[in-house]
């Protein structure tokens, strides 16, 4: 069997995260996502297609290298995931997932024996996703952000499919939102009479789609780890619940680590440092003397030095926090922290939020970053200053 992954967005709602590395690069425990589904579909195809957009093909191709993996471009002309299916050649018999959904791979060798299948996933906000509407177990439609969603059951983007729905690639036309929709073959297809199963799949599943959704992929992953100690840790260091240091890290004295936690290769924890529960520290990184990181991804290279506060956070590559540096993740209201995603603002869901910054960022000494503000990537932060609003690509905000 083959099996073939979409990886070919924009990931506009994911910036400042993707305006300096494509969306299948954003890492969960410092591994790019691209590679947990290469290494999940593995398992069960002998044959990879991943389709990504031309620019990223280069980057995506050296990232698999050693990997058997067919890495196609996807056509030019109106984008989607319609588009990106067309670019495939034809297959007999294949597992197609999105390539932003992260899940349990165990559902794969499930999901084998079945010709045609789409996995569905129960949510309580379903309105968000496109929903399922199923008589018995197969499935009659997919409805994309229905007001009134007919079940929780929504498209996980986890398919098992046959040659037939190639036949139907050509029978749609663009969406509402202007683009060439995946879901609309497969509504085709399914009017046209081709039965197509719906397996219910209740372990772990987020789609990663907005800027918090990359600390909640890493704490799912999180949640699965077994301790494993690969790195040195010197005396006086207080580790309780999982946690992983990887091969050339070093935790110095007087630290003290809440799982769990992960701790990439050549990273230098310490001394006095705390790290909380959900925090990953990529490769390369440093959490300094009297600095305390809460559920946050720290991407690789980043550096933390001294004396700050990093709370339920994205801090992406080659980003250097001028000490004393706090971020506050709570308003005082107390309400759902806001984030403006692609210049309209949304509710997170999340009481806690603190920032997400974009790579190669600087900030002064005594920066405050207050909840839900973006800043871009190569931005600088004067010293001292509060920032109150986001902070666009390479802007040097100085209040
Ligand atoms: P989306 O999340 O709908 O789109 P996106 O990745 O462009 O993100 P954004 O809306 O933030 O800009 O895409 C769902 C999946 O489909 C994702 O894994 C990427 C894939 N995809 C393609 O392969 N080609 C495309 O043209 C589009 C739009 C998506």
């Amino acid at each position: 069997m083959k099996a073939v992954l979409l990886a070919a967005g924009k990931g506009e709602r994911l910036h400042p995260i993707t305006e300096t590395r494509p969306k299948p690069l954003v890492p969960i425990l410092d591994k790019p996502l691209l590679l947990w589904h290469v290494e999940n579909l593995q398992r069960v195809a002998d044959e990879l297609y991943v389709v990504v957009r031309s620019q990223d093909k280069e980057m995506v191709s050296s990232l698999l290298n050693g990997y058997n993996v067919h890495v196609i471009e996807q056509k030019d002309g109106i984008g989607g995931t319609a588009t990106a299916f067309s670019s495939l050649p034809t297959m007999e018999d294949f597992i197609l997932v999105y390539g932003d959904v992260f899940y349990n791979p165990s559902l794969l060798q499930k999901l084998a024996n079945f010709d045609n299948a789409i996995v569905g996933k129960e949510v309580n906000n379903p309105s968000e996703f496109g929903v399922l509407s199923i008589n018995d177990s197969f499935l009659l439609s997919i409805i994309e952000k229905p007001e009134n969603p007919p079940s929780r059951l929504i498209n996980a983007g986890i398919y098992k499919l046959s040659k037939q729905i190639f036949y139907y690639v050509d029978k749609i036309s663009p969406s509402s939102r202007g683009e060439m929709e995946f879901t609309d073959v497969v509504n085709t297809a399914v009017k046209d009479g081709l039965k197509m199963e719906v397996i219910k799949y209740d372990d772990f599943w987020i789609d990663i789609g907005k800027p918090w959704h990359v600390i909640e992929a890493n704490r799912l992953a999180l949640e699965r780890i077994e301790t494993r100690i690969d790195g040195e840790i010197e005396n006086n260091v207080i580790i309780k619940g999982k946690v992983v240091i990887e091969k050339g890290a070093v935790v110095k004295s007087g630290t003290y680590i809440e799982g769990p936690v992960y701790i990439g290769k050549n990273s230098v924890i310490g001394p006095h440092s705390y790290l909380r529960e959900g925090t990953v520290m990529g490769s390369g990184t440093k959490a300094g003397a009297s600095v305390e990181i809460k559920g946050s991804v720290i991407m690789e290279g980043t550096k933390v030095p001294h004396l700050s506060y990093v709370g339920d956070s994205v801090i992406c590559e080659d980003v250097n926090l001028g000490a004393g540096t706090l971020i506050a993740n709570l308003r005082f209201d107390e309400n759902d922290v806001k984030m403006s995603i692609k210049g309209k603002m949304e509710t997170s869901g999340r009481k806690k939020l603190g920032t997400i910054i974009g790579g190669h960022a600087r900030t002064g000494i005594n920066v405050t970053i207050l909840p839900g503000v973006k800043i871009g990537s190569y931005a600088r932060i004067y010293p001292g200053a509060i920032v109150n609003r986001d902070v666009q690509k390479g802007e040097f905000f100085k209040p």
